[in-house]
């Protein structure tokens, strides 16, 4: 079912929920001004140097080349300092305090879902603000825009670091995706917003959530690859679209 806007009938599903969860994808950070990786919705598209993100977000080139992932993920930082959480973001940090299970689940690495104010956040791909020791595995917070040096060196043993984040090609943090079947199996209520859902094993989250009977809520300006397993496709922008679960009722 297509819906351009929240309806009654949606509020009543969004009120009756008790545990919630949310896929984010990088459409819910466009508002903001942060470029998506496949476009959609009149959206910019990450370019640097004229290649694109399979090759730069790669385990190919960090395994050949770390120096020059570390310059991309620097011009991403550097973008990302100018930038802050818009209302969609906003939204969703407010919808967590209103539900007693609720879960965001982002493949975002842009840590405006925290900034926001969202506690209970499963970042699948990683964290562009945390850097990954090659040598000893320690992670830690890594601020430094433009790099003090490349690579940047491991706090705890002196080793080089790469960016904590997962890049095509490599498995996600242990425990996370778990957590976040976990979420979507026993969600009522299951949200899709913001993603083209092509990149697995995020995409299948929405499935799981529907096998278990979930509700499927996508909201999106386009249909997608999820579209399908969705009970209803919003069609619009996050922006203006989940304040509208929260607004005032007469
Ligand atoms: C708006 C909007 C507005 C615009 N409001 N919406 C099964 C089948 C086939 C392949 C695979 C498979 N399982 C695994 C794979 C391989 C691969 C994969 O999925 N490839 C597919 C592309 C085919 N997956 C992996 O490699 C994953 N690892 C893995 O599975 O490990 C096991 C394994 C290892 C080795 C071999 C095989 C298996 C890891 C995936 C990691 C993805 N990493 C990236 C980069 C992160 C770091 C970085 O940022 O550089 O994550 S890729 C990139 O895509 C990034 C994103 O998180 C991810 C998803 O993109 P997203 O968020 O959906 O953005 P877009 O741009 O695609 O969509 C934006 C959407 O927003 C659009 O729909 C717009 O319409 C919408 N929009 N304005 C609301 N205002």
């Amino acid at each position: 079912m297509i819906r351009t806007e929240v309806t009654d009938d949606l509020i009543s599903i969004f009120d009756a929920a008790r545990s919630v969860a949310v896929l984010t994808g990088a459409g819910v950070s466009a508002e903001s001004g942060v470029p998506t990786f496949r476009g959609g919705g009149g959206t910019e598209v990450w370019t640097w140097r004229g290649k694109h993100i399979t090759e730069l977000s790669s385990a190919e080139l960090m395994a050949t080349d770390p120096k020059l992932v570390w310059e991309w993920f620097d011009y991403r930082r550097g973008m990302l300092t100018t930038i802050a959480p818009n209302p969609g973001h906003f939204a969703l940090a407010q919808w967590e305090r209103r539900f007693e299970d609720f879960t965001l689940i982002t493949q975002n690495i842009d840590d405006l879902h925290r900034s926001a104010g969202s506690l209970n956040l499963l970042e699948l791909h990683g964290n562009i603000w945390r850097a990954r020791c090659l040598r000893c595995a320690s992670t830690f917070e890594a601020r430094d825009t433009p790099l003090e040096q490349n690579p940047p060196l491991c706090l705890v043993c002196g080793g080089p670091a790469r960016p904590d984040v997962v890049l095509f090609g490599e498995m996600l943090p242990e425990g996370v995706f778990e957590r976040a079947e976990e979420a979507a199996a026993r969600a009522d209520l299951f949200f899709v917003i913001g993603t083209s859902a092509v990149v697995y094993p995020a995409a299948g989250l929405p499935i799981i959530a529907r096998q278990a009977g979930a509700k499927v809520i996508e909201v999106n300006p386009e249909r997608t690859d999820i579209s399908i397993y969705a009970d209803v496709t919003l069609l619009g922008r996050a922006g203006d679209i989940l304040p509208q679960f929260i607004k005032e009722r007469g």
